[in-house]
């Protein structure tokens, strides 16, 4: 088999996706994303541009090959521009392959390790009560494990927190927004939302909290403790990750389990933070982390030490990666949980795909490759709109990390 064609889809239904579709000699084709929110068109360029020249006319099953000729061969590496556009390949050809063995990918990783892929999703309110009200919402759609924030007192637009009407969506059309941040008033409020949630929910459901890269390791130490009696599943990105010695500070003092990593894009971002034991979960997504390939490499080097998964999976990842992750997560042996949000009927629409779910857990779908398509007619007619992330200020104006 051979690469006739690649061609990049940019379509924004509700919010933007680079879409990598390559085309073979017989008629089958593999679909990739290569979406990083906010910055969109320099992947697409990557690939348009450096990329995709260099795919036509190889052999489509000779995956870790054309991974290595796209990583090594470009001399310059990682970062999360080149890893997504490495991850779009990568994702269309174990599609491809999938399809032209008439096989879910899951079988091309080993098979199914499990029955279903145990997701969490994203609960919040604008205070403790209406937080307390999502999280129940959810657990009656049948979520055994939810993620909960809420809007700090005195600090307003607070992180993973909508305006009121809106769903939770960071990425906002126009320039970036603003929003503030107070490390004194969050450690202060954090530990009360939990302490009521799991008051009132019981011990069993699985409660997760994302810090968002805000504190310091001693302050993200300190809420760790605090946190201790709420037995939370996770404590997500409590600092900045570039400094993975850091960790270790916030190991010496909190059993909290702490998963870090969506911003990651290969293994060497937390290469430190594994073979020492300083998380427990690993959030490098797919799309981001140089694909499948690279994301089985680590996680194969993170089960050594003792690291599950538990793999980014926002609605700025595209119905394709929620895919691939889906297969990735039945087949590898230390899957821990995956992230979910609902894409918009609208993305839905235009990335069909047989992925469900059901009490509490994920199914891939057996169809060969990964089970998802793109309508290319509907998706023409939602162009790309320029979007950013916001960034966040202190309460006296210094930017500090979002
Ligand atoms: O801010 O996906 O855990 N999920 C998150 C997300 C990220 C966005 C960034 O594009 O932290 O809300
Ligand atoms: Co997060």
């Amino acid at each position: 088999m051979k690469i006739t064609a690649a061609k990049l889809i940019i379509t924004s239904p509700d919010r933007n996706f680079v879409t990598l579709k390559i085309e073979t000699d017989e008629g089958i084709y593999g679909l990739g994303d290569a979406t990083l929110n906010g910055r969109e068109l320099a992947v697409a360029s990557y690939l348009s541009e450096h990329v995709i020249p260099c795919l036509i006319g190889r052999d489509p099953f000779d995956i870790e090959d054309i991974w290595q000729y796209l990583y090594r061969g470009a001399y310059w590496r990682r970062g999360p521009v080149t890893m997504s556009a490495i991850a779009a390949v990568d994702v269309a050809l174990w599609d491809i392959k999938g399809k032209a063995l008439n096989t879910p990918v899951y079988n091309l990783l080993g098979g199914r390790s499990r029955q279903g892929v145990l997701v969490y999703t994203h609960a919040n309110g604008a205070d403790i009560e209406q937080a307390l009200d999502s999280v129940r919402e959810h657990m009656e759609e049948g979520y055994l494990a939810v993620r909960a924030q809420a809007g700090v007192p005195g600090v307003a637009s607070s992180y993973g927190v909508p305006k009121p009407g809106k769903a939770y969506e960071p990425a906002e059309r126009g320039l970036p927004g603003e929003s503030l941040w107070s490390t004194e008033r969050y450690l202060n409020f954090a530990p009360k939302l939990f302490e009521r949630l799991r008051s009132e929910l019981g011990p069993d459901v699985h409660l997760l909290h994302d810090v968002h890269h805000r504190l310091t390791p001693i302050e993200a130490a300190r809420l760790g403790k605090a946190l201790e009696p709420y037995h939370l599943f996770w404590m997500e990105d409590p600092c900045p990750a570039e400094l993975q010695e850091g960790f270790e500070l916030i190991r010496k003092h909190t059993t909290t389990p702490i998963a870090t990593g969506e911003v990651f894009n290969s293994v060497w971002d937390a290469h430190d933070l594994i073979r020492n034991q300083l998380i427990d979960y690993i959030r490098m997504t797919i799309v981001h982390g140089g694909g499948i390939t690279h994301a089985k490499k680590t996680a194969d080097f993170a089960a050594m030490y003792h690291v599950r998964t538990g793999f980014h999976g926002a609605t700025d990842l595209s119905p394709i990666t929620m895919a691939a992750a889906l297969h990735f997560g039945t087949a590898i042996h230390n899957f821990g949980i995956q992230e979910h949000m609902h894409h918009t009927a609208l993305t839905d629409e235009v990335f069909p795909h047989h992925y469900s779910f059901e009490n509490g857990y994920m199914t891939p779908g057996d169809a060969p490759g990964l089970g998802v398509d793109i309508d290319e007619v509907l998706a023409a007619k939602y162009p790309y709109q320029r979007a950013y992330l916001p960034i966040a200020r202190k309460l006296d104006g210094t930017l500090t990390d979002w």
